[in-house]
């Protein structure tokens, strides 16, 4: 399970933690409630007063997973979705990514597939799970769940639907992109170790092989 690092971490050998970081993004349309998702998983908060941000801005949340420490930072456009100019810096170099739509908005839904086609092009292949977002709004929804999950499971995502007005789901979502991030670097450092074993050739690192006398 997640926990907070600075709680859990006590009567813990540090030394058997092993340390991670993450850059984490949240991308698609407007209003679908990137920087509220961001702030409630960081802060543990929901405000719809707060003084929105310019540029990219960046939160630091540290998480336990198993005997991982990982620490997560995750950015958010500041509502500059729409400026290309600010879109490299913030995908260079992101381990997971959070798509989400809103499910009181079909025009954020149909625009899934192109958000995912941006990502491929700037990221190739990370990490990502897509989020409909706004599941509060029980009245307002457009999208079904099972559209959401047909989407995903076509795109070969996971799917979570979440409300980061009542924090449904939120920590559940982090956690399992975290897992997601964590399984892929632990796999990729297998396989750069599985290459470096092999055998030593005659005179490598000053080493003799002698010849079998005959
Ligand atoms: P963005 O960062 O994707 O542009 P924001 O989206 O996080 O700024 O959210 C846009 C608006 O949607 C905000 O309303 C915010 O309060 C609201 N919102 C975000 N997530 C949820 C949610 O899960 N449920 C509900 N009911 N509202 C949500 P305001 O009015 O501040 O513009
Ligand atoms: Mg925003």
């Amino acid at each position: 399970m997640t926990q907070s690092l600075t709680n859990s971490i006590l009567g813990r050998d540090v030394r058997k933690v092993s340390q991670f970081i993450f850059k984490i993004i949240a991308v698609g349309d407007g209003t679908v409630g990137k920087t509220s998702t961001v702030r409630r998983f960081v802060h543990e908060q929901f405000d719809s007063k707060y003084v929105k941000t310019i540029g990219v801005a960046h939160a630091v949340k540290r998480v336990l997973i198993d005997d991982n420490a990982v620490t997560m930072t995750l950015w958010d456009t500041g509502g500059q979705e729409l400026f290309n100019c600010v879109r490299p810096q913030y995908y260079r170099g992101a381990n997971g990514v959070l798509i989400i739509f809103d499910v009181t908005n079909k025009e954020s839904f149909d625009h899934l597939e192109k958000w995912l086609n941006e990502l491929e092009g700037y990221c190739g292949n990370i990490p990502k799970i897509i989020l409909g977002n706004k599941i509060d709004l029980i009245d307002e929804r457009v999208i079904p769940l099972e559209a959401g999950e047909q989407f995903a499971l076509m795109n070969s995502v996971s799917y979570f639907e979440t409300s980061a007005k009542t924090g449904e789901n939120v920590f559940d979502v982090m956690e399992e992109l975290a897992k997601l991030i964590l399984s892929k670097r632990k796999k990729s450092r297998a396989s750069k170790e599985t290459k470096m074993i092999r055998p030593l050739k005659k005179g490598e690192f000053g080493l003799r092989i002698n010849k079998r006398k005959k």
